[in-house]
Order: C-alpha cells, then sequence, then structure tokens
C-alpha cells in the first residue's frame, strides 16, 4: 500500500477501474506467488502457424505495440531477467515465443505492432502470423493488451481491439511504464482509458497500472494471471 502512494493521489482509484490491494483475497497472493515460484522456461519460437506447440494448458498472451514493454513484463511477472528479450530497439520481438510456468501454463509474448521501419513484407507477415494465433488458438484464455501509460490508448490500439472483439478472445488492459507519468497525469489516463474500454465487447473491466522498472503492480498481475489459468 505504501508504494501506491508513492504513483497516486488518493489511496483508491475505484471509481476509475484501478485494480487494486483490495480486488484478490489474501489466499490468492499466496497462491499466485506459488504459481510463479516454479521455473519459467522459454520453450520455443514460432514464426509460422504450422508451428504452434501442440498442448492441453492454457495460455495468456502479452500484446502491444512495439516498445510498449511486453517482455520487460513478462521478464517481471516470471521474476526471471532475461527470460524474453528486452531491447531499445523498436519491433525486437519478431516471432510468437512460448514460455513454460512449471507444468501448469504458457505465457506467449506477441510481436509487437506499429513498428514502421521493419520491412513491409515481414509486418504482414508477422501481423498475419499474430492474427491467425489470435484468432484461431483454442489455448488462449486472455490477451494482456499492453499500452503505455504516456500515450494512453491510440488509434491503432484501437484497430487491434476491434479485431479482438470479434474474435472470442477477451483482453485486460495493462498500463506499462507507469513509473513515467506523474501523479497528477494519473486521474485523467485512467478516465480516458476506461471510457475507450467500456465500448468494448470482450474487454475485461478494469485498469492494472505496472512497472517492470519499479515492479509495481506485478503481484496483482500474478493473481489476475492465476484467476485466469488455475480453473
Ligand atoms: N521506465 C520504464 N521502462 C521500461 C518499462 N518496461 C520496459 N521498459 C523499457 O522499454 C523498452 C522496451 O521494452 P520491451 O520489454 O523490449 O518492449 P516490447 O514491448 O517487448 O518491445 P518489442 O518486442 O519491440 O515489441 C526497453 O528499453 C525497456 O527497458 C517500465 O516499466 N519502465
Ligand atoms: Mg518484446
Amino acid at each position: 500500500m505504501v508504494k501506491y502512494k508513492k504513483y497516486l493521489q488518493e489511496e483508491t482509484k475505484k471509481e476509475l477501474g484501478f485494480i487494486d490491494y483490495t480486488d484478490f483475497a489474501e489466499d490468492e497472493f499466496a497462491d499466485a506467488r506459488l504459481a510463479f515460484a516454479t521455473d519459467s522456461k522459454f520453450c520455443l519460437s514460432v514464426v509460422a502457424n504450422d508451428g504452434f506447440p501442440i498442448h492441453k494448458k492454457k495460455e495468456v498472451a502479452f500484446a502491444g505495440r512495439s516498445n510498449v514493454g511486453k517482455s520487460s513484463l513478462i521478464n517481471s511477472v516470471t521474476n526471471v531477467s532475461g527470460l524474453a528479450r528486452v531491447s531499445n530497439t523498436p519491433g525486437r520481438t519478431q516471432m510468437i515465443n512460448f514460455f513454460s510456468q512449471g507444468d501448469k501454463f504458457f505465457i506467449v509474448d506477441l510481436p509487437g505492432f506499429g513498428y514502421a521501419k521493419a520491412s513491409k513484407e515481414s509486418i504482414k507477415q508477422w501481423s498475419q502470423l499474430t492474427r491467425d494465433y489470435l484468432l484461431g488458438r483454442k489455448e488462449l484464455e486472455t490477451v494482456f493488451f499492453l499500452i503505455d501509460s504516456r500515450h494512453g490508448i491510440k488509434e491503432i490500439d484501437e484497430n487491434i481491439m476491434e479485431i479482438l472483439d470479434k474474435s472470442a478472445v477477451s483482453y485486460q488492459i495493462i498500463l506499462t511504464k507507469f513509473d513515467k507519468i506523474k501523479k497528477n497525469e494519473v486521474d485523467n489516463l485512467l478516465l480516458k482509458t476506461n471510457e475507450k474500454i467500456s465500448r468494448r465487447p470482450a474487454a475485461r473491466p478494469g485498469i492494472l497500472a505496472t512497472s517492470s522498472k519499479d515492479k509495481f503492480g506485478i503481484d496483482l498481475l500474478r493473481c489476475l494471471i492465476y484467476r485466469i489459468i488455475k480453473h
């Protein structure tokens, strides 16, 4: 709770959809911690839609613009630095990378979208692969849709949300790089984000703010993942 005060002007932002500690029971924190106590391992990189792994476990995927912090957040949530490759060069993750969490479930790092400098052909190839995954993967339970706190939801994000809304997959909005915005910008960010997701049929309610740099919101993200994969 103390850590929250560093970021928020008030203790609760419930009316703005802010997900916080009160959304989870104590045993959920313990169970979630346990679920992530086992080894997280890199499994494989997929470059074509006939390469998706065959298994009967659940998957959660991290999606978002290039450089939004997908790979960093995967490293934070698994507590394994260097598990997913982090880079200052946008568009680094060009394949779909699968990580196993013990024998329980898989975490999937999707290629970022919106990176203009990659060649047109390769953009087409990744976006088709990502679409195939998002729209056709029955093991996929939820997509964590990452939004940079400094920018909020942009048109390009809304275009991807539209695709997700048409598929059977629900998504949860996660704000990244929360360490980078000022306290007095938080209300506006939450308000605008909430407004945009309330119109979207497949968006799960609530907004989770995270910082991989400060490990802010990471335990809550573990709880969210645990809720999704526990059944
Ligand atoms: N300040 C701050 N920087 C972050 C945070 N998360 C990620 N970064 C930085 O943002 C840059 C991009 O991070 P990545 O995790 O590689 O982003 P990505 O979404 O996986 O990028 P692509 O794979 O290119 O799509 C790196 O320089 C990270 O160090 C955060 O919470 N706070
Ligand atoms: Mg990445």
